[in-house]
């Protein structure tokens, strides 16, 4: 441990199982020495995320529901009982339905559509604005994102158009906090084997043609998502806000 993170409490939403890339971040965080605390969505999910939070020595573990405002707001309420000063969140949240990433694009509906926004990239800035009034310190906010915000990827569709909303709010929160030395940015990561991802069709074939292109040739690790997590949320990243950031073998730099 270098302790990178010493002294800071963060909070990271989106840990559904030990493959959730918010499970390697939270890791990470607590390696370098962050107090940690967990939120996990409703009561479906509480046992397991408690389970793993006890593995990660979380000192809570909170539920929320990030289209739930109220449940936003009692996260705020119960967060102030840990620390008085929050000083990284990472938000690692995103959902459409089944059928928007299988059917044609052309056919998505508009309740199909506001699900994808109101989930993947709505609840950044409604997580942002509850919790950045606890960050008296300044701090990090960091999101994740997919290269499908900007390139047409077979089947990502919906959340393609939700990811580049992700990080166009990405750019607005940045621009809005920063007099505050609140920082947001996001992590672009290449495709890893999560429970987001599993369902996808045809992934493992890809994943295999996709690491034989990458400037690395291999996929990407989640530690090493997970480690550039922890320097946008600590001082070494204190010049960087706005951005996204991608780690992902160097894949996106390639045209053919
Ligand atoms: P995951 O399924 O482990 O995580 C998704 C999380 O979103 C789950 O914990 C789920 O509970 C949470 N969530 C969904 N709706 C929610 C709601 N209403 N309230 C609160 N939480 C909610 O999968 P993952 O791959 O770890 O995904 C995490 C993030 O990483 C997502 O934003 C995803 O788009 C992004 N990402 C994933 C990959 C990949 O290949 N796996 C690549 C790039 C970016
Ligand atoms: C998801 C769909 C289509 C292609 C995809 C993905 N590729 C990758 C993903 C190529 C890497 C995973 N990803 C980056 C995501 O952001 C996934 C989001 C997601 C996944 C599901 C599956 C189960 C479900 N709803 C989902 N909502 C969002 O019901």
């Amino acid at each position: 441990m270098s302790g990178l993170l010493l002294g800071k409490t963060a909070l990271v939403l989106g840990v559904a199982n030990r493959w959730s890339i918010a499970y390697s971040i939270a890791s990470a965080f607590v390696r370098e020495g962050a107090q940690l605390v967990l939120t996990f969505q409703g009561e479906r999910q509480r046992q397991t995320v408690e389970e793993l939070g006890q593995d990660l020595k979380a000192v809570r573990v909170l539920n929320c529901d990030v289209t739930k405002p109220e449940e936003l707001t009692q996260l705020a309420v119960d967060l102030k009982e840990v620390s008085p000063t929050l000083d990284a969140v990472v938000h690692s949240i995103a959902f459409a339905n089944k059928e928007d990433l299988t059917n044609p694009f052309l056919q998505t509906g508009r309740d199909g559509f506001l699900l994808a926004q109101e989930v993947s990239a709505y609840s950044l800035v409604a997580v942002a604005r509850t919790l950045a009034p606890s960050m008296t310190e300044g701090g990090a906010i960091t999101t994740l994102t997919y290269l499908g915000s900007t390139r047409v990827i077979p089947n990502y569709n919906v959340m393609g158009v939700a990811k580049a909303s992700l990080e166009a709010c990405v750019r607005y929160l940045a621009a809005e906090l920063g007099p505050t030395k609140i920082r947001v940015n996001a992590v672009s990561a290449g495709p890893i084997k999560t429970a987001s991802a599993r369902a996808v069709k045809d992934m493992t074939k890809n994943m295999e043609g996709l690491a034989s292109r990458a400037p690395l040739r291999r996929n990407t690790d989640p530690a090493e998502v997970a480690d550039a997590v922890v320097f946008l949320s600590s001082d070494l990243g204190r010049g960087v806000t706005g951005n996204t950031l991608f780690v992902d073998a160097g894949y996106q730099i390639m045209g053919a």
